[in-house]
């Protein structure tokens, strides 16, 4: 595969932006090789700077729920722009959206726009923290949330992918505040809580884990957390800014039927553009500013774009209900493609290949995973014209533009893989 002009990208971006990316994983760091530099994407295409295409399954982490380019998404966006990028006034589509999210989750009483899911989780906490008048939080090891600085204990996503120990730069007491438990523990949880309880501002968590790469949540394991934060007055956050819309309609709250006090949501609901929104009960919403005494502010919250484009992808995922089932049923003949000896967690179409034999239901089996192995299956299938995520922590994502010829090609490749042995 000639990679000659991504390579002489890499070696010129380098020199200006560290690591030559502007977000870690995006390095290839621990699959190894060059970072193909893309020039386009069109439905469940990638196209890079030396002309090699890939079906892609990163779906730009977690947004492109219905591929690059979707018609209504760019026609939706062609017409926004029209009118202008950005006003720094309300607008009317913001409310549109605010309003189409809480008809999708009602548990998001009242919801409030960011730019990105770390200012949502960033948002969420300082609200549930006002709320209680508490300062503990309780988070799950692999667990990511983005890059907030008292959050960043024991992250999955770029934080596992480069096997950074915890970030430097984090103050300790910014993380002093923090409990990092093991993901699908109900005795970690109860003990917290039993110790703890009385000082806990907020749990939050992802309802299926995603930046350890997939871990769905143990049977009892959020039924436990919401039992025992209602329990001890803390809040219980579900941060599905990857599992919103795109587990179903009404993100895992509505697939497990649990009914968090606050959500952050990203992704999807930006249909590709820098979005963000944390939501909940009116009376924790109610708090932020200007109704409240929580501050939280953003120049381009509610920009016109973003709105226009997540409002699009809103609007097609309503109307085509059944998507959810077709992309249960590829992302399951994916899945079927390993061999034993290799775990696959997946849940609707977040799918993970972990290189190890034994379940992963938490961040220390996760890391028993060959991450070896797993960068030869990566590079083997890149070859072969399909893009994995570039890390054995993350979840790779099929998109409502795979087509079941795609999915066979990449069943085909995974199959011939491991007969290659
Ligand atoms: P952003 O700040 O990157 O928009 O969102 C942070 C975030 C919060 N919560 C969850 C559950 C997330 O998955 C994320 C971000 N996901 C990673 C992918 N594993 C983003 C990819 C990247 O960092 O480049």
């Amino acid at each position: 595969m000639k990679l000659d002009r991504s390579a002489a990208l890499l070696a010129r971006a380098v020199r200006v932006i560290p690591g030559g990316v502007n977000s870690p994983v995006r390095a290839f760091r621990s699959v190894g090789g060059t970072p193909p530099f893309i020039v386009r994407g069109a439905g469940s295409r990638l196209w890079d700077a030396d002309g090699n295409c890939y079906l892609d399954y990163i779906g730009a982490w977690g947004p492109l729920l219905l591929g690059h380019c979707h018609p209504a998404v760019t026609a939706a966006l062609e017409q926004a722009l029209a009118g202008g990028a950005s006003f720094g006034l309300p607008t009317e589509r913001e409310v549109e959206l605010a309003e189409a999210i809480r008809e999708a989750m009602p548990a998001l009483e009242m919801v409030r726009l960011v730019n990105s899911g770390t200012e949502a989780t960033m948002s969420a906490l300082r609200a549930a923290r006002a709320f209680t008048g508490r300062e503990l939080v309780v988070k799950f090891e692999g667990c990511y949330h983005g890059h907030v600085d008292s959050l960043l204990v024991k992250a999955g996503s770029g934080v596992a992918t480069l096997g950074i120990p915890d970030t430097a730069g984090v103050p300790a007491a910014f993380t002093d505040t923090t409990l990092a438990l093991p993901y699908n523990s109900i005795p970690a949880l109860e003990e917290a809580f039993r110790r703890h309880g009385h000082k806990i501002a907020a749990a939050i968590v992802e309802p299926v884990a995603g930046n350890m790469g997939c871990v769905p949540p143990a049977p009892g394991f959020l039924e436990a957390l919401r039992e025992l934060t209602a329990r001890h007055g803390a809040l219980l956050i579900f941060d599905e800014v990857m599992t919103g819309f795109r587990l179903a309609y009404g993100g895992a709250q509505q697939l497990y039927g649990i009914r968090p006090d606050l959500t952050t949501l990203g992704k999807v609901i930006g249909g590709g553009l820098p979005v963000g929104a944390y939501g909940g009960r009116a009376d924790v919403m109610k708090l932020i500013a200007p109704e409240g005494p929580v501050y939280q502010a953003g120049t381009l919250s509610g920009n016109p774009l973003a709105v226009a484009a997540g409002l699009a992808a809103l609007a097609w995922l309503k109307a085509h209900p059944e998507i959810y089932r077709l992309l249960e049923e590829r992302t399951a003949r994916l899945a079927a493609a390993a061999p034993p000896g290799i775990t696959v967690n997946r849940a609707g179409s977040m799918i993970t290949f972990f290189f190890t034999p034994e379940p992963v239901r938490d961040y220390a089996s996760a890391r028993r995973a060959d991450t070896r192995r797993f960068a030869a299956f990566h590079r083997r299938l890149l070859e072969r014209g399909i893009c994995l995520p570039p890390s054995q922590f993350e979840a790779a994502f099929v998109s409502a533009a795979h087509s079941e010829e795609d999915i066979a090609f990449t069943a085909e490749a995974i199959r011939e893989f491991f007969a290659a042995g």
